[in-house]
């Protein structure tokens, strides 16, 4: 018999009994902040924020309602729904202590695909003042070499011919901002809180090239009203797994299908600058600041690149967790020099930030060994992070004639990665990312051509035309042919 207990409104109070959970009262809640893209990282960051803010100010306004557009969404749409909007938040730290505490912020869940109306609706409520997003580097539709708005993508051609039924972002985010804009409402603010270096001036390029074909005098209108402050976010969140559920079971007696794990650390730096109003974060440790460009160059460039660097050369090893490439001294060594020698140069000096206290700080969290980050999550959609978070790195060295050596080895491991799908040893990896065939069939021609993955402009630009970069990556890259044993050549380097 199933003893344990449902994590929902009505079992609250017994389940705070046994973890911490919201003192506040949730049912007055509104959703000032609509927030699209409900993954783990919102919920151990943003969401996180709210609830320490909700604890200490009780601001019934600063609730936030999810939003899931896809049907991908349909399932936190359901578990949320199920469980009142509580989850719970894991925290794992290095030391083996494991800390859980129920999350009571998201007061509200609509899906997309099911009703758009009522999320449009929702968005325009004059309650909503911050409309937030987390949809992934992928989800803002620019080719990641041109930097240009796609309008090829058939959702985006769907949704300029049918403003009524919108699919993408875009399509939701014009709807409600007409709607708005008829009313004569204030604009909601659009806060992008994805991995994108200036997320919020791209969110802006984006929904205005499209907003420019679809409408022009609300294009002008969102030019005019609508505030979108960069920022830089941070929080290690590994993807949950089935042993993360069963441990709230069996420790608490809890029944939670879907809560979230992450590391103690978090930071969130955003520029203050809002069209409707914003929570008053900073009492909960959120910085403002008036520009956060160094900030978020410095995180890209050293801690997701940093992550990258270890998945990529990782996976072809046959490590599974970044922790367990952080047990690896090679590997360590090879991060501190890419981030010394290729990414450090790159950066501007960041106020109050000392880089090299900032990368070992990076290297301790990577070593916890309790959050398990797994390799396939950092590899994920590399197609969408890396020409952000590497290859531009890259080209400002060849540019500047510095070195580039460290992060070609990676990309010469992305193509055997992307060819083989499987590590040194013939192990099948898992590849998720929306360009895997692309990527795949690129990577096949490399046996008769060398630089035939690199010749993927839309990923590389120009690069395959450099001399100085194919020629050391054409060497690179038929070496690991020969033998996939990246460490050995890690190591050659070091
Ligand atoms: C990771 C990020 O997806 C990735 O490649 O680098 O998800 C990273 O864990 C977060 O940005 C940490 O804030």
């Amino acid at each position: 018999m199933d003893t344990t207990i449902q994590l929902n409104q009505k079992n609250l109070s017994q389940i705070t009994d046994r973890i911490p959970g919201p003192t506040y009262t949730r049912k007055v809640l509104k959703s000032g902040m609509v927030h699209i893209g409900v993954g783990g990282f919102h919920r151990a960051h943003q969401a996180f924020y709210t609830h320490k803010f909700q604890e200490k100010y009780n601001a019934p306004q600063w609730g936030i309602c999810g939003i899931g557009l896809r049907e991908g969404d349909r399932k936190i749409h359901d578990v949320l729904k199920k469980q009142d909007g509580l989850y719970t938040l894991i925290v794992k730290h290095p030391d083996g202590k494991i800390a859980p505490t129920v999350i009571g912020s998201i007061s509200d869940f609509l899906l997309g695909v099911d009703n758009p109306m009522l999320v449009i609706e929702r968005m325009a409520d004059p309650a909503t003042k911050i409309v937030s997003l987390t949809i992934t580097e992928g989800g803002y539709n620019f080719n990641p070499s041109t930097g240009e708005f796609d309008f090829d993508n058939p959702d985006i051609q769907h949704e300029l011919k049918y403003p009524h039924s919108p699919k993408t972002v875009y399509g939701y985010l014009t709807a409600a901002l007409k709607k708005r804009q008829e009313a004569k409402l204030p604009a909601f603010t659009i806060m992008s809180c994805d991995n994108i270096q200036h997320n919020g001036d791209v969110a802006r390029e984006m929904l205005l090239s499209f907003a420019k074909q679809q409408n022009a005098a609300l294009a002008e209108w969102i030019e005019r009203e609508v505030c979108f402050p960069n920022s830089m976010v941070d929080r290690i969140t590994p993807v949950t797994t089935q042993s993360d559920i069963d441990y709230l079971a069996k420790t608490y007696g809890i029944k939670d299908e879907w809560p979230v794990t992450c590391e103690p650390f978090l930071q969130w730096v955003i520029e203050d600058s809002f069209s409707d109003g914003r929570p008053e974060l900073e009492k909960v440790g959120v910085q403002f600041v008036p520009d956060v460009k160094p900030y978020e160059k410095m995180k890209l460039r050293l801690l997701n690149a940093g992550h990258s660097v270890l998945g990529l050369l990782g996976a072809l090893h046959g490590h599974k967790t970044i922790n367990a490439c952080m047990e690896d001294n090679t590997f360590v060594s090879y991060l501190r020099t890419f981030m010394d020698k290729e990414a450090t140069p790159v950066l501007d000096e960041v106020k109050g930030i000392d880089l090299n206290e900032y990368k070992d700080s990076l290297q301790a969290r990577f070593a916890n060994p309790n959050i398990k980050d797994s390799v396939s999550r950092i590899c994920s959609e590399s197609s969408a992070k890396l020409p952000k978070f590497l290859i531009a790195t890259l080209e400002e060295n060849l540019a500047a004639g510095r070195s580039i050596k460290y992060a070609t080895l990676v990309i010469a491991a992305w193509c055997h990665y992307s060819d083989k799908q499987a590590d040194k040893d013939g192990q099948p990896l898992e590849i998720i990312d929306a360009m895997r065939n692309e990527l795949h069939e690129a990577a096949v021609k490399t046996t008769s051509d060398p630089l035939a993955f690199i010749k993927q402009e839309s990923l590389f630009g120009n690069l395959a035309k450099n001399k100085r970069f194919t020629d050391l990556y054409s060497v690179m890259v038929q070496k690991i042919y020969k033998d996939a044993n990246i460490k050995k050549y890690m190591q050659d380097m070091l």
